[in-house]
């Protein structure tokens, strides 16, 4: 891949990796044939050499799989997008806040009870704004286990199983109106951070925004998560009350700085805006400051801190307020350039590189002086909180001039950094050791986040970054004027950046991705044994066994106990009375890979995905006598069309 010919002998060498992997013995007898044809294919396409390139470094063969996952948020989408790097090829969408028909989810089984626990104050949400997904964590490097992403939208907090690629559970605080600081694990994921956005009175109660200083606040959520259940434990979760400056996003410290999270604001002002009300614009009014603030939190004293019960309980949430932040010392603030955004930490765990929205520089704080700093209380003032500022030009170890608007950083394994530079619309590399710039390239365009392979983990792997364009422009075929974004891929295995491969993504905008190495994740492939649900972990109670179905009257309505198994479901009648309260109980009792059956019965909004194994309950009413087909949604086999029934509901 890292191989750079650029004199005429590339076409032979592309010639012989597409015959030598396409299997056939035969077309590897005449490669001169074929690389004629493949010299005309390129003349007639009017390809370039890059272009050739870029094409054999991003193909797949059939059956081939790729090197890496990418896990994009997304965004309004609700849901996650898994790539392939570096074929760039759609493997899945994740649906997690969003109903999801394919994969049943939200469309009758016990994933609505996963969705519907992320309701907030009384309204069902269907759409959510997915900004950062965050992989398990080991050490510090992926541990290809699960997934977590937040709302910004709806504050709340996803759990995806790796195992299966679905979605568990979802967690909603009322303590926060907005969100955008998550999901960031620390390095064992103990916690999965999840920090507010724009400031609110916290727990959802009212105060006019004439008392924005003293009633709104952020805070920072530091959800528990028990990794061998797989599930965040609510009750063992606590929260940092923080000022109303807008935090934004966060990192947590590794290696050496294990225990501490960075987390910046862009509005330490505290403008909200009132332009009809002869007020400046929230964009002026908080871009009056030249410095905002970088927050620095001890989290494990907090977690003792909070053990020791010194906290308060808002909308169900342990609180440790901002006072007893400050008298415990694990809150600090410093000084940070202009409209801060990324807070990005170094592989070693040394340095933080935080972005300046309008500054050209990258600034690179030391964790060390920081600490040292805030031992020695060695402050330059405090906040109107009372919150102690750490002096800037002693936090940092120095600045990288970037280019206009830096955003986001991500890392390989060399000791590079690269930031995306969004009004600029490129990616800089730069060296972390001397700050200096080393490459730039183009991006379309304007760059939002970059993901690297790896690239925020202690090991990064370098070899491929992602731009993650918010516009489109003239990239792609018109279809209208709303544009997809575009995902650039980019080789960093060289000393120079060369793009490979342009992808656009049609459902949302997505923020964030990380990439992991394929062989770190261990999916399974059937639901195994027969009768597992995915949502309670082991076989249903009423998981269902060939010769054991059955529709049974009980006082709670008619229980139909249920198998699928190409080509038909048993019983295939059932038979109800207008206003039975109906309880589905179906076991798919195929374990053959990809034997998926669905269960769809019409005007009825059910929909499930039945997975070799899996089972599903569903309880519904059947309000309207008629007479109803159920059939199955997945093109199982020949006689797929013949995998049907029908549910008869007798007027009463
Ligand atoms: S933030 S680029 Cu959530 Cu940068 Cu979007
Ligand atoms: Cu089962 Cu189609």
């Amino acid at each position: 891949m890292t191989t750079r010919s650029r004199s005429l002998p590339w076409l032979c060498v592309a010639t012989v990796a597409v015959a030598a992997s396409c299997g056939d013995p035969g077309s590897s007898a005449a490669p001169s044939a074929l690389g004629s044809d493949v010299r005309s294919i390129v003349a007639e396409r009017n390809l370039s050499e890059a272009d050739v390139q870029a094409a054999v470094q991003t193909y797949m063969p059939t059956g081939r799989h790729d090197d890496y996952y990418t896990f994009a948020s997304g965004g309004h989408g609700g849901n996650i997008i898994v790539i392939g790097v570096p074929s760039m090829r759609i493997l899945k969408y994740i649906a997690v806040f969003t109903p999801e028909p394919w994969q049943g989810y939200g469309y009758g089984d016990e994933s609505g009870d996963v969705l519907k626990a992320g309701d907030r104050a009384g309204t069902t949400l269907t759409w959510a704004d997915t900004h950062h997904p965050a992989l398990s964590e080991s050490g510090g490097d992926y541990d290809g286990r699960y997934l977590f992403i937040g709302d910004k939208a709806n504050p709340r907090m996803a759990v995806i199983d790796l195992r299966d690629f679905m979605t568990k559970q979802i967690v909603a605080s009322e303590l926060l109106q907005s969100e955008h600081g998550a999901a960031f694990v620390t390095p064992d994921t103990d916690y999965v951070i999840e920090t507010s956005q724009y400031p609110a009175p916290l727990g959802g109660r009212f105060a006019p925004l004439e008392q924005f200083d003293t009633e709104y606040r952020g805070a920072m959520i530091f959800w528990k998560f028990d990794k061998e259940k797989g599930r965040i434990v609510e009750d063992q979760s606590f929260a940092i009350e923080l000022p109303p400056y807008m935090q934004d996003l966060a990192d947590a410290g590794k290696k050496g700085s294990d225990g501490w999270v960075f987390c910046n604001s862009i509005n330490t002002e505290r403008a909200w805006g009132g332009i009809l009300e002869g007020k400046p614009s929230l964009e002026s009014g908080s871009t009056q400051n030249d410095m905002d603030y970088l927050h620095c939190i001890n989290w494990r004293k907090a977690e003792q801190v909070a053990k020791a019960g010194k906290t308060e309980t808002i909308a169900k949430m342990r609180v440790i307020r901002m006072q007893t932040a400050i008298d415990e010392g694990l809150l600090y603030l410093v000084p940070e350039p202009k409209s801060p955004h990324g807070v990005d930490i170094t592989p070693d765990g040394e340095d933080i590189v935080v972005g300046g929205k309008l500054d050209t520089h990258c600034t690179v704080f030391s964790i060390a002086k920081i600490r040292a700093l805030a031992e020695q209380k060695k402050f330059i003032g405090r906040d109107p909180y009372g919150i102690p500022i750490l002096d800037f030009k002693e936090s940092i170890r120095g600045q990288c001039e970037i280019g206009l608007g830096p955003l986001h950083t991500q890392f390989d394994g060399q000791g590079n950094a690269y930031t995306s530079v969004f009004i600029e619309s490129v990616v800089a590399k730069w060296s972390l050791k001397d700050l200096k710039l080393i490459d730039k390239i183009d991006t379309h365009f304007n760059i939002g986040h970059l993901c690297a392979a790896e690239g925020d983990t202690v090991s990064p792997d370098g070899k491929y970054l992602i731009a993650m364009n918010k516009w489109a422009l003239d990239r792609f075929a018109p279809v209208g004027p709303l544009l997809p974004q575009n995902f650039q891929l980019v080789d960093i295995g060289g000393q120079k950046m060369t793009r490979l491969y342009d992808m656009p993504i049609p459902l949302g905008e997505p923020h964030y991705a990380q990439m992991i190495k394929a062989d770190k994740l261990k999916p399974i492939e059937v639901y195994s044994p027969i009768g597992t649900n995915p949502f309670h972990e082991g076989v249903d109670k009423d998981a269902v066994t060939a010769g054991k179905e059955r529709i049974e009257r009980k006082d709670d309505g008619v229980h139909v106990w249920m198998t699928t198994v190409r080509s038909h479901f048993t019983p295939d009648i059932v038979r109800v009375k207008e206003g039975d309260v109906v309880h589905l109980h179906v076991t798919n009792v195929e374990q053959a890979h990809d034997a998926t059956h669905g269960l769809a019965i019409g005007s009825h909004n059910i929909n499930l995905s039945l997975e070799p194994g899996k089972h599903s309950n569903v309880v519904f009413t059947a309000k309207r006598a008629g007479v109803y087909p159920f059939y199955c949604t997945e093109f199982c086999s020949a006689l797929h069309l013949e995998m049907a029934g029908y549910l008869l509901v007798e007027p009463r």
